[in-house]
């Protein structure tokens, strides 16, 4: 069999953090050639080993490759280290996590200094990088074109998927599927609080636990159906009527186990509201309306 003589594409990585050093070792892994820099030299000279051809500036490790990937703490931090860079003709795509204004305005930014912008949303955490089962994957959003020229060296250390030319819409899609991480967290915290005093393992419930939040998933397509078609009644099984008139249950049985209310009951406040406004026969879906200003 011939010997693979194509080289692979080369990537400038700069930041290397945990995860800056979780890709990077992904790329070096691969066979890539990778050019780093860090704040911290040490955190670039650890990667020497592998293969990580380390520069000396930030500059420097720009003008090594047209594909320069940032995955820095934040966007200030992204200001200072691309500052005295030189962009013309690069590809820049940004990991660090960022505000969908922040990406806009940076996708503006790197325009303006020559170069091809592509917002990234890390939906993974280090340990998921090079490990395509784990199932982590980014959200690029910005150039198409961009994505689609890079896209088999952007799927090395994890899943990709684009989510349209809107540089905002890649932290847009972060934010949103990690507030709503933080919403089962805080269902949870509440359930654990529930039997903290009493002779329950939580081991024991955590199972239980589980099991109920992944029968509830389809609850969330249903939700995104009446939503695309404004019917708040289509397919509804448990109605909102129904689910205020169970909430005085909840907020007593916390009363009763000393635990605070205070992550159940905003949303029984616009669970009240939507009910007021006439939505006793919908689903919950009416109160995302509530949220919305
Ligand atoms: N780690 C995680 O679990 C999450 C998963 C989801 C995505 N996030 C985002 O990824 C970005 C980087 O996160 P990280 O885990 O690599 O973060 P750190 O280990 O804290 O490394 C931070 C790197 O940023 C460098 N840095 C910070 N400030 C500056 C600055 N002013 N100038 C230059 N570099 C700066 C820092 O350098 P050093 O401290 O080693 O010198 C690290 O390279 C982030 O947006 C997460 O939200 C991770």
């Amino acid at each position: 069999m011939e010997p693979n003589t194509v080289e692979k594409p080369s990537v400038t990585m700069l930041g290397l953090g945990a995860m800056g050093t979780a890709l990077a070792r992904t790329w070096l892994a691969a066979g890539h050639p990778l050019t780093v820099w860090n704040r911290t030299p040490a955190r670039a000279a650890a990667l020497v080993p592998e293969g990580a051809r380390v520069a000396d500036t930030a500059a420097q490790a720009v003008a090594a490759s047209t594909l320069v990937v940032v995955c820095l703490l934040d966007d200030t931090a992204v200001d200072e280290v691309l500052a005295d860079t030189d962009l013309v003709g690069r590809d820049l795509v940004n990991l660090t996590t960022s505000t969908p204004a922040q990406a806009r305005a940076r996708a503006t930014w790197a325009r303006s200094r020559g170069a091809r912008y592509l917002a990234g949303g890390i939906m993974a955490v280090p340990p998921m990088i090079g490990v395509p089962e784990a199932g982590g994957y980014v959200f690029y959003s910005g150039s198409r074109a961009l994505f689609e020229r890079h896209r088999e060296t952007l799927r090395v250390p994890v899943g990709t998927t684009y989510v349209g030319e809107d540089a905002g819409f890649a932290a847009l899609h972060d934010v949103a599927l990690l507030s709503a991480m933080y919403g089962m967290f805080a269902g949870a915290a509440h359930a654990f609080a529930l039997i903290r005093r009493e002779d329950i393992d939580p081991a024991a419930l955590a199972p239980l636990l589980a099991d109920w939040l992944v029968a509830m998933i389809p609850a969330i397509h249903q939700t995104a159906d009446q939503l695309r078609s404004g019917d708040y009644t289509r397919g509804v099984v448990s109605t909102l009527a129904m689910q205020v008139a169970g909430t005085p249950t909840f907020l007593s049985t916390a009363e009763q186990q000393g635990v605070s209310p205070e992550l159940l009951s905003p949303y029984f406040d616009l669970m009240r509201r939507r009910l007021a406004e006439g939505g006793g026969e919908e689903d919950l879906t009416g109160v995302i309306d509530l949220l919305v200003r």
